[in-house]
């Protein structure tokens, strides 16, 4: 029966990423394995990750950067028409209209929303543990040394990798945004994938040089770290509703299609300075060519080297327009997942206070 499961999960993931088909290695990766991904440095237990470090003292120095008294909401409209990556998809309805009643003399009627959606993993959303692993020879590896089929994770929820875990702690820290367009002069193009000189790719040496020209404190333990590359003016938060159904598909189509991002050695420098999030306007967050590779071939290398190596989460699909407009280069952010139990991730709508 598991297997039968596997196959057709793993029937699905090949249709839905067939694009990215050219770019993956047959095999086992044992990595993990090798290079001792587990247990984490918050021992053997531990469900959270790289929160652990946000400290009484990170906090208020966060709470320090509110100074304005100036709040912006990150998340973008859930909707059907809106972008999707692979076969994910979001469908709302109403049923009944109205869902129940009536109650009583007065005639109380009330209407409930039925949602189908892969809920943790669309739209504005956040990666929590159960959503990326590593096939080893051990096992499907995720973070911490947990394996998919270990007791309490299978179809039904992923028990200890369940992103309410992660949400009992939440994020409170100090938000970085770093303005790539600005860096770059424009709107960033969609990468070939290994070539660190693209300028699609955001590398090591581009952090440092925004940080600087952006006037802030070096990224350090407890940040929480956002690109603005621009790509997510393609599903245009403010106007979406405006374009007709020809020009929603081609936007669609063009934001699904790669994007700019973060490259390994701008996820590595990150995380070597301990941040604990990372989150940008787009779908991955980091860069995805055409061939589905980023700074080097790999796809999604830097999912795999914070997520499930270091417990370092991921925001993807954040509307950054307000804060770039306000140039707010650090700001306090404030975000908590969901807390449904057994779920690869969250939906939500983080706040940036400053
Ligand atoms: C995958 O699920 C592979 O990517 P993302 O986290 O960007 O949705």
């Amino acid at each position: 029966m598991r297997s039968t499961l596997h196959a057709a999960v793993t029937i699905v993931a090949a249709i839905s990423m067939s694009h990215l088909a050219d770019a993956q290695t047959p095999g086992l990766n044992d990595e993990p394995l090798t290079n001792k991904w587990a247990p984490s440095e918050w021992g053997p237990d531990d469900k959270v990750g790289a929160p652990n470090r946000t400290t009484p003292e990170l906090v208020l120095k966060a709470v320090g950067l509110v100074k304005q008294g100036k709040v912006a909401t990150l998340g973008k409209v859930y909707a059907a028409d809106a972008p999707a990556f692979g076969a994910r998809s979001w469908k709302l309805v109403i049923p009944g209209m109205p869902t129940g009643g009536p109650f009583g003399g007065q005639q109380l009627v009330y209407n409930d929303e039925l949602v189908t959606a892969e809920l943790g993993q669309i739209g504005t959303q956040f990666d929590g543990p159960g959503h990326i692993g590593v096939i080893t020879s051990k096992g499907k590896f995720y973070y911490n040394g947990r394996y998919l089929g270990d007791k309490g994770i299978g179809s039904d929820g992923m028990g200890p990798l369940g992103v309410e875990h992660v949400a009992q702690k939440g994020f409170v820290c100090r938000g970085v945004l770093l303005d790539a367009v600005a860096l770059r002069g424009g709107q960033l193009p969609i990468p070939q994938e290994n070539n660190a000189s693209d300028p699609g790719i955001i590398t090591a040496k581009d952090v440092e040089e925004m940080v600087k020209r952006q006037g802030i404190a070096p990224i350090g333990e407890g940040d929480c770290v956002f690109l603005h590359t621009g790509h997510g003016n393609i599903w245009d938060p403010k106007n979406w509703d405006t374009f007709d159904a020809a020009e929603k598909k081609r936007r669609v189509a063009l934001f699904n299609s790669g994007e700019p991002g973060f490259g390994i050695s701008a996820c590595e420098y990150m995380a070597e300075r301990k941040i604990i999030l990372t989150g940008a306007d787009t779908w991955a967050v980091e860069a995805v060519g055409k061939g589905g590779g980023g700074e080097s071939a790999q796809p999604f290398e830097c999912h795999i080297k914070l997520q499930t190596k270091r417990g370092i989460w991921n925001m993807e699909n954040m509307d950054l327009t307000q804060l770039v407009a306000d140039k707010a280069y650090e700001f306090l952010f404030v975000w908590s997942p969901l807390k449904m139990k057994g779920a690869t991730g969250s939906p939500g709508n983080p706040v940036a206070l400053y």
